[in-house]
Protein backbone atom coordinates (compact mmCIF):
# COMPACT_ATOMS: atom_id res chain seq x y z
CA UNK A 1 0.00 0.00 0.00
CA UNK A 2 1.06 3.72 0.17
CA UNK A 3 1.19 5.45 3.35
CA UNK A 4 -1.15 8.24 3.91
CA UNK A 5 0.01 12.03 4.78
CA UNK A 6 2.28 12.28 1.45
CA UNK A 7 1.38 13.54 -1.74
CA UNK A 8 1.78 11.15 -4.74
CA UNK A 9 1.80 11.48 -8.80
CA UNK A 10 -1.13 10.15 -10.88
CA UNK A 11 0.38 7.12 -11.87
CA UNK A 12 1.00 6.00 -8.42
CA UNK A 13 -2.12 6.79 -7.29
CA UNK A 14 -3.63 4.84 -10.49
CA UNK A 15 -1.57 1.98 -9.78
CA UNK A 16 -2.60 2.01 -6.38
CA UNK A 17 -5.47 1.94 -6.61
CA UNK A 18 -5.62 -1.25 -9.44
CA UNK A 19 -3.29 -2.69 -6.62
CA UNK A 20 -6.79 -2.74 -4.40
CA UNK A 21 -8.97 -3.77 -6.53
CA UNK A 22 -6.98 -6.74 -7.68
CA UNK A 23 -6.70 -7.60 -3.66
CA UNK A 24 -10.08 -7.62 -3.49
CA UNK A 25 -12.12 -9.09 -6.40
CA UNK A 26 -15.27 -9.14 -5.19
CA UNK A 27 -15.00 -5.93 -3.43
CA UNK A 28 -13.51 -3.43 -5.29
CA UNK A 29 -12.88 -2.91 -9.18
CA UNK A 30 -11.54 -0.32 -10.99
CA UNK A 31 -13.05 2.11 -13.44
CA UNK A 32 -11.99 4.62 -16.28
CA UNK A 33 -14.84 7.28 -17.09
CA UNK A 34 -12.70 8.62 -19.98
CA UNK A 35 -9.59 10.30 -20.97
CA UNK A 36 -8.18 13.81 -20.18
CA UNK A 37 -7.58 16.33 -22.86
CA UNK A 38 -3.98 15.48 -22.96
CA UNK A 39 -4.91 11.71 -23.19
CA UNK A 40 -4.66 10.57 -19.13
CA UNK A 41 -7.20 8.27 -18.48
CA UNK A 42 -9.54 9.61 -15.62
CA UNK A 43 -9.72 6.22 -12.99
CA UNK A 44 -12.17 5.52 -9.96
CA UNK A 45 -12.40 2.44 -7.92
CA UNK A 46 -15.64 0.97 -7.22
CA UNK A 47 -16.54 0.01 -3.54
CA UNK A 48 -19.00 -2.49 -2.24
CA UNK A 49 -21.14 -5.92 -2.82
CA UNK A 50 -23.25 -4.43 -5.92
CA UNK A 51 -26.18 -6.53 -6.25
CA UNK A 52 -28.25 -3.17 -8.37
CA UNK A 53 -30.66 -2.17 -5.93
CA UNK A 54 -28.08 -0.29 -3.39
CA UNK A 55 -27.89 3.26 -2.91
CA UNK A 56 -24.68 4.87 -4.74
CA UNK A 57 -22.37 7.36 -3.32
CA UNK A 58 -20.16 8.92 -5.60
CA UNK A 59 -17.08 11.30 -3.85
CA UNK A 60 -14.46 13.04 -6.29
CA UNK A 61 -11.88 15.36 -5.75
CA UNK A 62 -9.09 16.89 -7.61
CA UNK A 63 -11.22 19.04 -9.93
CA UNK A 64 -9.41 21.99 -9.46
CA UNK A 65 -5.57 21.40 -10.28
CA UNK A 66 -3.98 23.29 -7.11
CA UNK A 67 -6.22 21.61 -4.62
CA UNK A 68 -3.72 18.80 -3.55
CA UNK A 69 -5.55 18.21 0.23
CA UNK A 70 -8.79 17.32 -1.45
CA UNK A 71 -7.05 14.86 -3.47
CA UNK A 72 -5.26 13.34 -0.28
CA UNK A 73 -8.45 13.48 1.13
CA UNK A 74 -10.13 11.06 -1.53
CA UNK A 75 -7.12 8.38 -0.98
CA UNK A 76 -7.53 8.52 2.63
CA UNK A 77 -11.39 7.48 2.21
CA UNK A 78 -10.24 4.73 -0.02
CA UNK A 79 -7.44 3.59 2.09
CA UNK A 80 -9.87 3.20 4.93
CA UNK A 81 -12.43 1.49 3.28
CA UNK A 82 -9.86 -1.11 1.41
CA UNK A 83 -7.97 -2.02 5.03
CA UNK A 84 -10.97 -1.49 7.00
CA UNK A 85 -13.21 -4.36 5.64
CA UNK A 86 -12.14 -7.29 7.56
CA UNK A 87 -11.23 -4.75 10.90
CA UNK A 88 -14.10 -2.51 10.95
CA UNK A 89 -17.38 -3.64 11.34
CA UNK A 90 -19.10 0.03 10.06
CA UNK A 91 -16.83 0.07 7.85
CA UNK A 92 -17.70 -3.73 6.71
CA UNK A 93 -21.10 -2.45 6.43
CA UNK A 94 -20.97 0.01 3.88
CA UNK A 95 -19.20 -2.67 1.55
CA UNK A 96 -22.78 -4.58 2.35
CA UNK A 97 -25.22 -1.79 2.32
CA UNK A 98 -23.88 0.99 -0.17
CA UNK A 99 -21.69 1.16 -3.52
CA UNK A 100 -19.06 3.69 -3.26
CA UNK A 101 -17.57 5.27 -6.35
CA UNK A 102 -14.25 7.59 -5.26
CA UNK A 103 -12.44 9.51 -8.16
CA UNK A 104 -9.80 10.87 -6.32
CA UNK A 105 -8.19 13.47 -9.45
CA UNK A 106 -11.13 14.46 -12.11
CA UNK A 107 -8.62 16.82 -13.82
CA UNK A 108 -5.07 14.29 -13.87
CA UNK A 109 -3.61 16.94 -16.26
CA UNK A 110 -4.19 20.15 -14.28
CA UNK A 111 -2.28 17.86 -11.24
CA UNK A 112 0.43 16.71 -13.12
CA UNK A 113 0.89 19.99 -14.39
CA UNK A 114 1.13 21.58 -10.83
CA UNK A 115 3.59 18.52 -9.83
CA UNK A 116 5.47 18.64 -12.81
CA UNK A 117 6.14 22.00 -14.65
CA UNK A 118 9.37 24.08 -13.69
CA UNK A 119 8.85 26.52 -16.53
CA UNK A 120 6.84 28.84 -14.24
CA UNK A 121 6.88 29.25 -10.49
CA UNK A 122 3.14 29.52 -10.15
CA UNK A 123 2.55 26.41 -12.15
CA UNK A 124 1.89 25.12 -8.62
CA UNK A 125 -1.03 27.38 -8.83
CA UNK A 126 -2.79 26.06 -11.68
CA UNK A 127 -6.61 26.04 -11.22
CA UNK A 128 -8.36 24.70 -14.75
CA UNK A 129 -7.56 21.91 -17.02
CA UNK A 130 -4.86 21.93 -19.67
CA UNK A 131 -6.80 21.78 -22.95
CA UNK A 132 -5.68 23.11 -25.63
CA UNK A 133 -5.13 26.97 -26.05
CA UNK A 134 -7.96 29.01 -26.87
CA UNK A 135 -7.72 32.73 -28.24
CA UNK A 136 -9.79 36.20 -27.34
CA UNK A 137 -9.73 39.78 -27.89
CA UNK A 138 -9.70 41.45 -24.22
CA UNK A 139 -10.44 44.45 -25.55
CA UNK A 140 -6.93 45.31 -25.51
CA UNK A 141 -4.97 42.47 -27.82
CA UNK A 142 -5.97 38.81 -27.81
CA UNK A 143 -4.50 36.53 -25.65
CA UNK A 144 -4.75 32.90 -25.74
CA UNK A 145 -4.63 30.76 -22.82
CA UNK A 146 -4.59 26.98 -22.18
CA UNK A 147 -7.35 25.19 -20.16
CA UNK A 148 -11.37 25.80 -18.71
CA UNK A 149 -12.25 25.79 -15.17
CA UNK A 150 -13.96 21.92 -15.37
CA UNK A 151 -16.13 23.28 -12.64
CA UNK A 152 -17.87 25.97 -14.66
CA UNK A 153 -18.10 24.30 -17.47
CA UNK A 154 -21.33 21.53 -16.21
CA UNK A 155 -24.94 21.92 -17.70
CA UNK A 156 -26.30 23.96 -15.27
CA UNK A 157 -26.83 27.79 -15.71
CA UNK A 158 -23.74 27.64 -17.86
CA UNK A 159 -21.92 31.10 -18.11
CA UNK A 160 -24.47 33.08 -16.33
CA UNK A 161 -22.54 33.96 -13.00
CA UNK A 162 -19.21 33.87 -11.44
CA UNK A 163 -17.58 32.56 -14.51
CA UNK A 164 -15.47 34.29 -17.65
CA UNK A 165 -15.67 34.23 -21.60
CA UNK A 166 -12.43 34.42 -21.19
CA UNK A 167 -9.76 31.81 -21.94
CA UNK A 168 -6.69 33.43 -20.12
CA UNK A 169 -9.22 33.88 -16.78
CA UNK A 170 -9.17 31.28 -13.86
CA UNK A 171 -12.63 30.89 -14.16
CA UNK A 172 -12.74 30.43 -17.93
CA UNK A 173 -16.29 28.30 -18.42
CA UNK A 174 -15.05 26.53 -22.13
CA UNK A 175 -16.98 27.54 -25.13
CA UNK A 176 -20.69 25.55 -24.38
CA UNK A 177 -21.71 23.09 -21.36
CA UNK A 178 -19.81 19.98 -21.23
CA UNK A 179 -17.27 21.19 -23.84
CA UNK A 180 -14.41 19.39 -21.96
CA UNK A 181 -13.70 15.90 -22.32
CA UNK A 182 -13.51 15.74 -18.16
CA UNK A 183 -16.56 17.07 -17.51
CA UNK A 184 -18.13 14.66 -20.53
CA UNK A 185 -16.83 11.69 -18.55
CA UNK A 186 -17.84 12.24 -15.05
CA UNK A 187 -21.10 13.80 -16.15
CA UNK A 188 -21.86 10.72 -18.43
CA UNK A 189 -20.84 8.79 -16.14
CA UNK A 190 -22.83 10.23 -13.40
CA UNK A 191 -25.86 9.91 -15.33
CA UNK A 192 -25.17 6.55 -16.02
CA UNK A 193 -25.85 5.50 -12.39
CA UNK A 194 -29.38 6.08 -12.69
CA UNK A 195 -31.62 7.09 -9.72
CA UNK A 196 -29.75 5.02 -7.37
CA UNK A 197 -27.04 7.91 -6.73
CA UNK A 198 -28.36 9.30 -3.69
CA UNK A 199 -25.52 11.22 -2.94
CA UNK A 200 -22.91 13.14 -4.40
CA UNK A 201 -19.42 15.13 -2.46
CA UNK A 202 -17.23 16.91 -4.47
CA UNK A 203 -13.92 17.98 -2.62
CA UNK A 204 -12.24 21.19 -2.86
CA UNK A 205 -9.88 23.24 -0.66
CA UNK A 206 -10.31 26.07 0.76
CA UNK A 207 -11.91 27.36 3.25
CA UNK A 208 -13.82 24.96 5.66
CA UNK A 209 -16.73 25.14 3.94
CA UNK A 210 -20.03 22.32 3.70
CA UNK A 211 -21.81 23.96 0.56
CA UNK A 212 -25.15 23.18 -0.95
CA UNK A 213 -27.42 24.13 -3.66
CA UNK A 214 -28.08 26.02 -5.72
CA UNK A 215 -25.00 28.61 -6.00
CA UNK A 216 -26.41 31.28 -8.66
CA UNK A 217 -28.47 33.43 -6.44
CA UNK A 218 -29.41 33.61 -2.78
CA UNK A 219 -32.29 31.83 -1.51
CA UNK A 220 -32.21 29.60 -3.96
CA UNK A 221 -33.15 25.79 -2.94
CA UNK A 222 -33.96 22.58 -3.96
CA UNK A 223 -37.23 21.14 -2.45
CA UNK A 224 -36.17 19.02 0.33
CA UNK A 225 -33.85 21.75 1.30
CA UNK A 226 -34.88 20.78 5.45
CA UNK A 227 -32.87 17.47 4.65
CA UNK A 228 -29.94 18.58 2.80
CA UNK A 229 -29.56 21.61 5.52
CA UNK A 230 -30.07 19.32 8.72
CA UNK A 231 -27.82 16.53 7.08
CA UNK A 232 -25.07 19.37 6.60
CA UNK A 233 -25.40 20.81 10.14
CA UNK A 234 -24.66 17.02 11.54
CA UNK A 235 -21.84 16.42 9.32
CA UNK A 236 -20.28 19.95 10.37
CA UNK A 237 -20.59 18.74 13.73
CA UNK A 238 -19.43 15.42 13.61
CA UNK A 239 -16.67 17.39 11.37
CA UNK A 240 -16.09 19.33 14.45
CA UNK A 241 -15.92 17.07 16.91
CA UNK A 242 -12.80 15.30 15.43
CA UNK A 243 -10.13 18.31 16.21
CA UNK A 244 -12.38 21.32 16.77
CA UNK A 245 -12.01 22.59 13.02
CA UNK A 246 -14.81 24.65 12.78
CA UNK A 247 -16.86 24.70 9.21
CA UNK A 248 -19.65 26.86 7.86
CA UNK A 249 -22.22 25.46 6.07
CA UNK A 250 -24.92 26.57 3.19
CA UNK A 251 -25.08 27.74 0.10
CA UNK A 252 -22.77 29.83 -2.06
CA UNK A 253 -24.08 32.81 -2.55
CA UNK A 254 -25.12 32.78 1.36
CA UNK A 255 -21.59 32.08 2.48
CA UNK A 256 -18.95 33.20 0.07
CA UNK A 257 -19.86 33.92 -3.82
CA UNK A 258 -22.63 32.97 -6.23
CA UNK A 259 -21.10 31.32 -9.52
CA UNK A 260 -22.80 28.84 -11.98
CA UNK A 261 -21.74 25.93 -14.21
CA UNK A 262 -20.90 23.23 -11.03
CA UNK A 263 -21.26 20.24 -10.44
CA UNK A 264 -22.97 19.42 -6.88
CA UNK A 265 -25.60 22.08 -9.03
CA UNK A 266 -26.00 19.88 -12.12
CA UNK A 267 -26.03 16.54 -10.27
CA UNK A 268 -28.57 18.56 -7.87
CA UNK A 269 -30.80 20.01 -10.51
CA UNK A 270 -30.36 17.16 -13.80
CA UNK A 271 -29.92 14.22 -11.80
CA UNK A 272 -31.97 15.10 -8.73
CA UNK A 273 -29.30 13.65 -6.41
CA UNK A 274 -31.11 14.04 -3.18
CA UNK A 275 -27.73 14.90 -1.11
CA UNK A 276 -24.69 16.83 -3.17
CA UNK A 277 -22.49 18.86 -1.85
CA UNK A 278 -19.31 20.89 -2.49
CA UNK A 279 -17.06 20.87 0.67
CA UNK A 280 -14.02 23.38 0.89
CA UNK A 281 -11.62 21.57 3.23
CA UNK A 282 -8.74 22.91 5.69
CA UNK A 283 -7.39 25.81 6.27
CA UNK A 284 -9.77 29.32 6.35
CA UNK A 285 -8.90 32.04 4.99
CA UNK A 286 -7.72 33.55 8.74
CA UNK A 287 -3.85 33.82 8.56
CA UNK A 288 -3.82 32.98 4.73
CA UNK A 289 -1.08 34.97 2.67
CA UNK A 290 -2.42 34.93 -0.77
CA UNK A 291 -2.46 31.67 -2.18
CA UNK A 292 -0.56 29.59 0.25
CA UNK A 293 -3.61 28.03 1.71
CA UNK A 294 -3.47 25.61 -1.21
CA UNK A 295 -0.40 24.61 0.17
CA UNK A 296 -1.21 22.51 2.96
CA UNK A 297 1.63 20.83 5.67
CA UNK A 298 1.93 17.63 5.24
CA UNK A 299 1.30 17.33 9.11
CA UNK A 300 -2.52 18.26 8.62
CA UNK A 301 -3.17 15.87 5.68
CA UNK A 302 -4.07 13.44 7.83
CA UNK A 303 -6.35 15.11 10.40
CA UNK A 304 -7.60 17.04 7.50
CA UNK A 305 -8.92 13.18 5.66
CA UNK A 306 -9.70 11.97 9.01
CA UNK A 307 -12.25 15.33 10.09
CA UNK A 308 -13.39 15.11 6.70
CA UNK A 309 -14.53 11.13 6.77
CA UNK A 310 -16.40 11.84 9.65
CA UNK A 311 -18.80 14.65 7.97
CA UNK A 312 -18.89 12.12 4.95
CA UNK A 313 -20.19 9.21 7.11
CA UNK A 314 -22.93 11.21 8.57
CA UNK A 315 -23.68 11.57 4.59
CA UNK A 316 -23.58 8.23 4.29
CA UNK A 317 -25.44 7.21 7.58
CA UNK A 318 -28.07 9.15 6.55
CA UNK A 319 -28.28 7.46 3.02
CA UNK A 320 -28.31 4.15 4.21
CA UNK A 321 -31.48 4.81 7.02
CA UNK A 322 -33.16 6.49 3.85
CA UNK A 323 -32.73 3.38 1.55
O1 LIG B 1 -15.36 28.23 -7.09
C1 LIG B 1 -15.41 26.99 -7.06
O2 LIG B 1 -15.50 26.30 -8.07
C2 LIG B 1 -15.34 26.25 -5.73
N1 LIG B 1 -14.45 26.96 -4.84
S1 LIG B 1 -12.84 26.79 -5.09
O3 LIG B 1 -12.14 27.71 -4.21
N2 LIG B 1 -12.38 25.33 -4.67
O4 LIG B 1 -12.57 27.00 -6.46
C3 LIG B 1 -16.73 26.07 -5.20
C4 LIG B 1 -17.29 27.22 -4.45
C5 LIG B 1 -18.41 26.83 -3.58
N3 LIG B 1 -19.69 27.06 -4.05
C6 LIG B 1 -20.27 28.29 -4.23
N4 LIG B 1 -19.64 29.40 -4.11
N5 LIG B 1 -21.53 28.29 -4.58
ZN1 LIG C 1 -11.90 23.99 -6.08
Amino acid sequence: GLVMGEYYGYATIVDWMKRIADRMPRLASILEIGRSAEGRGIFGIKLGHDDGRKPIVVIDAGIHAREWASIHTAMYFINLMANGHDSDPWIRSYFDNIVLYILPVLNPDGYEFTRNDRTNPRSRMWRKSRSQQRCAWDGQSTKCCHGVDLNRNFDFRFGEVGASRYPCSEIYHGESAHSEPETRAFANFLMNLGDRLKGYITLHAYSQLWIYSYSHRKFTYPANIEEIRNVAARAVAALGREFGTRYQYGTGPEIIYAFSGGSTDWATEKLRVKYSYTLELRPTYEGIIEWNGFVLDKRQLIPTAKETWAGVKVVIDQIILEY
